[in-house]
């Protein structure tokens, strides 16, 4: 599996950057974030080192699908309310332009009651 041991969320994963861990498994690792913009703000990521969506190709399909198919589960156990009252919101931040500031690839995922202080 790729790692960068350069990148904060490769030490995450590795466990040599202490997180409060939301979820792990052989592939992806979920982790609440440092500065949280609602009440319910974690991460989840690949472990391999992809640095952002721009790099994903065909290879990557299941792994990116079983992540979309982990967030709302997450979501749930941490707190956020069930759709349609409820739910959240998913944000994928990929490049400069995009305001990607870790380049590891990351799905933001922020729900709890509104407002909230971004977005
Ligand atoms: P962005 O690259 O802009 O999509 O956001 C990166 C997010 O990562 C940001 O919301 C803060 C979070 N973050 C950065 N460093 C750490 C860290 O060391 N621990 C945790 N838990 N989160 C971090």
């Amino acid at each position: 599996m790729t790692h960068d041991p350069n990148c904060i969320f490769c030490k995450i994963i590795a466990g040599q950057i202490p997180s409060r861990k939301v979820y792990e498994d052989d592939e992806l690792y979920a982790f609440h974030d440092i500065h949280p913009w609602a009440p319910v703000h974690f991460l989840i990521v690949p472990k391999a080192h992809i640095p952002s969506m721009a790099q994903l190709t065909p290879a990557h399909e299941r792994l990116m699908g079983r992540l979309m198919v982990l967030a709302p589960r997450l979501a749930l156990e941490q707190g956020c309310l069930p759709y349609p009252e409820g739910g959240f919101r998913i944000v994928c931040n990929t490049g400069e332009h995009g305001g990607q500031e870790v380049h590891h690839l990351h799905v933001h995922v922020i729900g709890g009651p509104r407002p909230w202080r971004k977005g």
